[in-house]
């Protein structure tokens, strides 16, 4: 097909999309394409909401989901708050490619994963650290007869009480993009086969043991040969009782356009959560790519596109209603 190969992915992370071309182009696969572009932004930490050393959770400890499904073979990997190991894409690509299985959770994926030859190592940087223990102390520090006499009083907070969730509040905050920036891709190859995939650091804050949509497939990605492809960005907590990633595929299935099989993908949510803050990306077989958004306040949401038609991955803005 004169339009393949083309990958599109979820917001302004460029370098992830000229890492999947480069495979894209010299005859690679989808599913190496979309590992690869993903892998990009789990060392490169983009936006610190994918990879190590972001969003730690309630604990302080920065987990990772990550999904990769093969639209040509319909097979799907992925792991949910996968432990103590940077490459999670990666690890999802060893449960897709090693096991009859679909996902891995937790301690037992990092397991998986070590076995598999991966390396364990810590998660948690100084910056991971830092934005943790404000979080903290801006959260559960009660007022106190100290922080009327102590300009500095905050040190003197008692023992953080993590009851308290106070991330519930955050999290619903309207245009907080900066605590949804996951990266999900879709791609092309030369021979006309499909993938898709997700990596994210998930939502700040979260208490542990919680996953999005992610690494949930129909949710943060879908990808089928005969249709297309899509993948999801936002509130995931929200965005996964809805699929809207699979939602998007079969609207194109029936005829959609991909603009508006994403657009009817995100307006199905914001019907029930009209403050929810989501994205999906569409990629239809035929190279045709469209998105949709919500929720970003003035913001326009940042896709990037790449295919045959241009000499460098571009930097597409909609506007959200
Ligand atoms: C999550 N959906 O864990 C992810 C975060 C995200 O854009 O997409 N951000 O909820």
């Amino acid at each position: 097909h004169p339009n393949h190969p083309v990958v599109i992915n979820t917001w302004a992370f460029v370098n992830s999309s000229i890492g999947a071309w480069n495979v894209l182009e010299k005859g690679g696969s989808s599913l190496d394409a979309i590992e690869i572009g993903g892998g990009v932004c789990e060392s490169q930490q983009c936006d610190g909401t994918v990879g190590y050393g972001g969003s730690p959770d309630e604990d302080g400890e920065t987990t990772l989901d990550a999904l990769l499904m093969n639209g040509k073979t319909m097979k799907v990997g992925a792991v949910g708050s996968l432990r103590r190991v940077k490459n999670a894409i990666s690890v999802a690509r060893h449960v897709l490619e090693y096991t009859k299985h679909s996902i891995l959770v937790g301690d037992l994926a990092t397991k998986f994963a070590v076995q598999m030859g991966f390396k364990e190592e810590s998660l948690t940087t100084q910056q991971s650290k830092n934005i943790w223990m404000k979080w903290r102390n801006e959260n559960n520090c009660q007022p106190n007869f100290w922080m009327d006499v102590i300009p500095d009083a905050k040190q003197f907070c008692g023992p953080y009480q993590p009851k308290e969730r106070s991330h519930q509040k955050s999290n619903t905050i309207k245009g907080d993009r900066f605590n949804h920036d996951t990266i999900g891709l879709v791609a092309i190859d030369k021979n006309g086969d499909i993938a898709a995939g997700t990596t994210t650091n998930g939502a700040k804050y979260k208490i542990p043991g919680r996953i999005g949509d992610s690494p949930i497939p129909g949710s943060g990605a879908y990808a089928d040969n005969e249709v297309g492809g899509a993948a999801a960005t936002g509130d995931g907590d929200v965005m996964l009782r809805f699929v809207p990633s699979f939602l998007a595929v079969e609207e194109m299935r029936r005829g959609a356009t991909p603009t508006e099989a994403a657009t009817i993908a995100i307006k199905r949510i914001a019907k029930y959560y009209p403050n929810y803050m989501g994205a999906v990306v569409a990629l239809r077989k035929d190279g045709e790519y469209g998105a949709a958004c919500h929720g970003l306040g003035d913001k326009p949401f940042p896709f990037v596109v790449r295919d045959t038609s241009m000499d460098k991955s571009k930097m597409v803005f909609i506007e959200c209603p």
